[in-house]
């Protein structure tokens, strides 16, 4: 099964702009807790390279384009994110990075808990020992 699980929410187009719709129940299975948004990205920036015990969320590219990186410990699978009628699930203790950020992109996070760093795996090899695939 793949680990990229995406999903299309309600988009009302019009002359003057597009409208779309993000709300619990409508493809995202728990209730939101918390949004928070990465913009004005550096050309060449990374980031994430961490993994959450309890966070589940849903990415969408709001505006331009990125990357995703999502890793089981297992499987290691890439999808682009370019417009903002789609989600990407990010279920708990999956790895995540993000990659090759367009100039203008904007990414929307709809998150499952409130902020708590305790949540964080940030360590590859402790990620790794708590999925059960150390070496
Ligand atoms: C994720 C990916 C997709 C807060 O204080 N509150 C918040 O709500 C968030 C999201 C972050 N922070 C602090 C924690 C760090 O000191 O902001 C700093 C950067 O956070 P982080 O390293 O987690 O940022 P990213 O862009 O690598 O990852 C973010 C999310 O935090 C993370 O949960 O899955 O986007």
């Amino acid at each position: 099964m793949s680990l990229v699980k995406t999903f299309n929410f309600q988009l009302i187009p019009d002359p003057t702009g597009l409208l779309s719709v993000y709300e619990t129940g409508k493809g995202v299975d728990f209730e939101i807790k918390r949004v928070y948004c990465l913009s004005r990205l550096e050309a060449n920036s990374t980031r994430g390279y961490h993994a959450h015990k309890a966070l589940r969320q849903v990415a969408v590219c709001l505006s331009g384009s990125c990357r995703f990186v999502l890793d089981d410990g297992k499987v290691r699978e890439s999808v682009v994110l370019d417009s903002p009628g789609v989600g990407l699930q990010i279920e708990s203790f999956i790895w995540r990075e993000m990659h090759d950020f367009s100039d203008n992109c904007v990414l929307m996070v709809l998150a499952s808990e409130l902020y708590s760093e305790s949540d964080y795996i940030r360590s590859y090899e402790d990620f790794l020992k708590e999925v059960g695939n150390a070496s």
